[in-house]
């Protein structure tokens, strides 16, 4: 299909869904005084840098594809946020889809680097590191975690990533069809997948009449001592519209619950995850 049409269509698709999509927490993410320690979250008062993946535009500009301006406020609330400051992606608090994310390993590295010695040891800072994706940005994600579980950069030591939040990750390997599932690295501590198993009607990725999407979250699966959660709000009657880019928002709220600490208050139905 031409490229115009189909960007004109996620345009148009995305304004409208943005007006429809649930608006529980856009703008207004405080949490609320009488939320409790959540019991399971690891709750250690460790440091925590956070790095994000957008998803994927056809354009320079990712806020032209919906969902990605809902994710980039996510991004800015997460806990001190890792973004390509000086890079290609400077603009934003995410680095953008990218077909190899090894610009976002150097900035990471250089992040986790600090005493500055080349390498990311226990002679750096500890922290937990959250990394989040959003769409095709779920699978940079992805890729990512498996890099700094593989990296010669990293000490043994520091191969872990603590939480993995994948939010509708999708991605397809030709044009049209798409991956079945993401299988989580095994050097993730806590994965938490907000996703959509039933595109409504007017869901904003059916792109092009629906000959390509809708770009439903892939479903995950783990291995390892990775601790495993597949939300999905398609099993939940009060939220069966949300829509691909409707994630974002919706899933903003328990985001940011988690990496403070505290139980989750508006969570979807769970699915069982398979293991590998
Ligand atoms: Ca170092």
């Amino acid at each position: 299909m031409p490229r115009s049409s189909w960007l004109s269509s996620v345009l148009k698709i995305s304004v409208l869904s943005t007006m429809i999509a649930g608006v529980a927490c856009l703008g207004g993410c405080a949490m609320e005084s009488d939320e409790t320690a959540s019991t399971d979250e690891d709750t250690t008062a460790r440091a925590q840098m956070s790095i994000c993946f957008s998803g994927r535009s056809l354009g320079d500009n990712p806020y032209d594809s919906g969902g990605n301006s809902e994710f980039g406020v996510l991004c800015k609330a997460l806990p001190g946020l890792v973004h390509d400051a000086g890079g290609h992606d400077a603009a934003y608090p995410f680095f953008r889809w990218n077909s190899n994310v090894d610009r976002a390993l150097d900035v990471l590295v250089s992040a986790l680097d600090t005493n500055h010695d080349g390498f990311v040891t226990n002679m750096d800072t500890a922290i937990d590191l959250n990394v989040v994706g959003y769409s095709w940005g779920g699978f940079n994600a992805r890729d990512l975690i498996a890099k700094v579980g593989t990296d010669r950069r990293f000490s043994p030591s520091r191969h872990g990533v603590a939480r993995f939040f994948a939010l509708d990750p999708y991605r397809t390997d030709e044009l049209i069809f798409g991956k079945a599932e993401i299988e989580i690295p095994a050097n993730v501590g806590t994965l938490h997948e907000f996703r959509h198993t039933v595109a409504p009607t007017n869901d904003c990725s059916r792109i092009a009449w629906g000959l390509v999407g809708p770009f439903t979250g892939r479903t995950p699966e783990c291995t390892g001592t990775t601790v495993c959660h597949d939300y999905d709000y398609s099993l939940v009657p009060a939220t069966v519209n949300v829509d691909h880019c409707g994630i974002p928002t919706h899933a903003t709220r328990p985001v940011l619950q988690i990496v403070r600490g505290l139980a989750p208050t508006t969570l979807p139905r769970e699915r069982p995850v398979a293991r590998y």
